[in-house]
């Protein structure tokens, strides 16, 4: 019998505490009506954001894993990967990649190492080479602004134009994903907007979308704009709604968890928005970059 959902291989950490990673892609995709099977790449005690983190790093199990669902025969139609738990399992996902995907599958890398300029505590600096070669492998990649410098071998910006922004989301393009896609961008003309952007190789267009700026900051929000776009995408979503849709539920999710008092460890109440996931998008927010 054919699976009657759409299957995700999701190849993230499991975070216990922070709401990030497995904890996020599996409630969003599961709450979009996909299945998800989790490869973990390391458990953690906690994000890495949090002093005194314990890692586990899972890459010595991840090909035993992987046998073990080629001798089952699993198929999945996405295959999305994230935190990894060291450089080498870069090479391991890409062999996963070639062993599973078809022309149909959607490749995802969200190649999370860094923010605000900085690498993650746990990520050595090979970790810049090696999710270059994996994001040779996605379809969509969605990397913030300081992951694309990173890998792009560029400053990052404190600010950029629309003509600039073209021009990073091209470069991306030219490292091998058909669709780019840039989050956190320091948009020149749109300073007080939370902005993203995509490239479409396929159509050569340019897409922006965004939602008004809340003064504060909050972990995971990358993992559930990547994990929405994934869903959006899968469903069958055209690339400019996908970015709405995420651009909207990540919004949502900041003003509902805003209204509450000051968190401590600055997360997503994700289980006060995530019912807002099957809200209809609301077209307002995407342009063309002319
Ligand atoms: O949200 C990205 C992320 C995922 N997983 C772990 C992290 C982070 C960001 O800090 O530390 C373990």
């Amino acid at each position: 019998m054919s699976n009657p959902l759409p299957r995700v291989a999701a190849v993230h950490d499991l975070s216990g505490f922070g709401r990030c990673s497995l904890t996020v892609v599996i409630p969003i995709l599961s709450t979009m009506g996909f299945e998800v099977c989790p490869l973990p790449t390391a458990v953690l005690s906690t994000h890495t954001a949090i002093e005194g983190f314990k890692l586990f790093d899972l890459t010595d199990q991840l090909p035993g894993f992987i046998e073990h669902w080629k001798a089952i025969g699993l198929r999945f139609d996405a295959i999305y990967s994230g935190f990894l738990g060291s450089a080498r399992q870069a090479g391991m996902v890409c062999d996963f990649i070639k062993s599973f995907a078809t022309e149909d599958t959607l490749v995802v890398v969200d190649p999370v190492m860094a923010d605000f300029g900085k690498l993650y505590a746990s990520m050595p600096p090979e970790m810049i080479g090696e999710m270059r070669i994996l994001s040779s492998q996605a379809k969509v990649i969605t990397p913030n602004i300081t992951e694309a410098a990173f890998m792009l071998n560029r400053e990052v910006p404190d600010s950029l134009t629309e003509a600039e922004v073209k021009d990073w989301l091209k470069a991306l393009a030219d490292l091998g994903p058909s669709m780019p896609v840039i989050t956190s961008l320091p948009l020149e003309s749109q300073t007080n907007r939370s902005s993203v952007a995509a490239y479409n190789r396929e159509d050569g267009r340019f897409w922006l979308a965004g939602r008004p700026q809340v003064p504060t900051q909050y972990h995971g929000t990358g993992d559930i704009f990547s994990s929405v776009l994934t869903g959006s995408l899968l469903q069958g979503d055209s690339l400019p709604i996908a970015l709405d849709r995420s651009c909207q539920f990540v919004a949502s999710a900041i003003q509902i968890t805003f209204g509450y008092s000051s968190l401590p460890h600055h997360e997503i109440l994700l289980e006060r928005s995530i019912n807002t996931l099957h809200a209809p998008v609301t077209y307002a927010s995407y342009s063309l970059i002319p």
